[in-house]
């Protein structure tokens, strides 16, 4: 059976063009600097955000636990949301393998960190305390429901973090997909803040990687940081290739997806049983929760979606994330929305 796969933006597949670049690449060594088609993309990548210069990264998970262990030193603090990526979903990294101690903050609704809640909690310059470094955002934010911070935000959160002598590392994980719903070019979003980790393997659909950004210094640490967490890649090349067309191709259809996600969230809406998160969806991601009318649990309902040809993944014991993007056509949306009435209503 051909599923409609909408467990996530990870499941993307690369594209017919980005095979053929992957089938030509030129590669070198990366790990000695010598892969010409790693340099490009990291080069690209840098120019894109607004840095100086990119490291290639196996994953967003790498790409933010290289860059908060490249900013802070161990014992020092990191303010992350307390529903962020990295405070969920990545193992416990920073403070496993840097030493990194994390403070963590309610996100307002809209996923951003209120200045006031950062104020009160940063620490005095007392022995007894950790130092407070970092301050962390992501943008989409992904548990708050793909929703995205504004350049004023990001611009006055910076401001905020520099004035106390702190820097801000953006999770920027679907940073283009922020940038394309806000319609802003996204330097806006990125300049501001000291690093950005961004992925080419979601909504841009590339394979493999991530990339992550930042001034000379940082990116030189950071490689070091990178070869220490078993990050250094050799022929390298072969997947930043893919890199490349998805940042060259991909980057500007993205509201395609949020179109889509939009429709989807209608067609749900409809159906009794499925309550919407309130403004769902601003970009690729369809929140629900299942009404107590529901009897099935949500496992059951992944099931029963599985057999009607449509891949979903629970979020919460009756909470849902469907994630729209590009292998997600309209024949897939409304296989979707007619699954779940099926699934819900019968
Ligand atoms: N997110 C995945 C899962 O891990 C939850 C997903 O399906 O959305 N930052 C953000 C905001 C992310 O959503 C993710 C992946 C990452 C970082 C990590 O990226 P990878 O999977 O490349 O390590």
């Amino acid at each position: 059976m051909e599923f409609v796969d909408l467990r996530s933006d990870t499941v993307t597949h690369p594209t017919p063009e980005m095979r053929e670049a992957m089938a030509k690449a030129k590669v070198g060594d990366d790990v000695f600097g010598d892969d010409p088609t790693v340099n490009q993309l990291q080069e690209m990548a840098a120019e894109k955000v607004g840095k100086e210069a990119g490291l290639f990264v196996p994953s967003g998970t790498m790409g933010n636990l290289a860059a908060i262990i490249t900013h802070c030193q161990r014992g020092d603090e990191a303010i992350l949301g307390a529903r962020s990526h990295t405070v969920l979903f990545e193992g416990g990294g920073i403070s496993y393998l840097g030493g990194v101690h994390s403070r963590q903050v309610k996100e307002q609704a809209d996923g951003s960190l209120d200045l006031k809640d950062i104020e009160q909690i940063l620490r005095p310059d007392d022995v007894h305390e950790p130092v407070s470094r970092l301050i962390g955002i992501e943008n989409t934010h992904n548990r708050c429901g793909g929703v995205y911070q504004s350049p004023e935000y990001i611009r006055s959160l910076a401001e905020f973090a520099h004035a106390r002598g702190m820097v801000v590392h953006m999770d920027g994980a679907r940073v283009f997909n922020a940038a394309a719903a806000q319609k802003v070019d996204v330097k806006q979003l990125t300049s501001p803040v000291d690093s950005v980790t961004f992925c080419l393997s979601k909504g841009l659909c590339a394979p493999v990687g991530s990339v992550l950004c930042g001034s000379k210094k940082f990116i030189e640490r950071a490689r070091h940081i990178r070869k220490h967490l078993g990050g250094g890649m050799r022929q390298a090349g072969i997947l930043a290739a893919a890199g490349i067309v998805a940042l060259e191709k991909m980057t500007a259809r993205l509201n395609e997806d949020h179109a889509r996600a939009r429709h989807l969230a209608e067609g749900l809406s409809e159906i009794p049983g499925v309550v919407l998160d309130a403004g769902s969806p601003s970009t690729n991601m369809v929140y629900f929760t299942l009404a107590d009318s529901v009897e099935l649990s949500a496992g059951e309902i992944e099931k029963k979606m599985k057999t009607l040809g449509v891949l979903v993944e629970a979020s919460g014991p009756r909470r849902f994330r469907v994630v729209t993007h590009y292998w997600i056509d309209d024949a897939g949306m409304e296989k979707t929305v007619k699954a779940f009435g099926e699934t819900l209503t019968r």
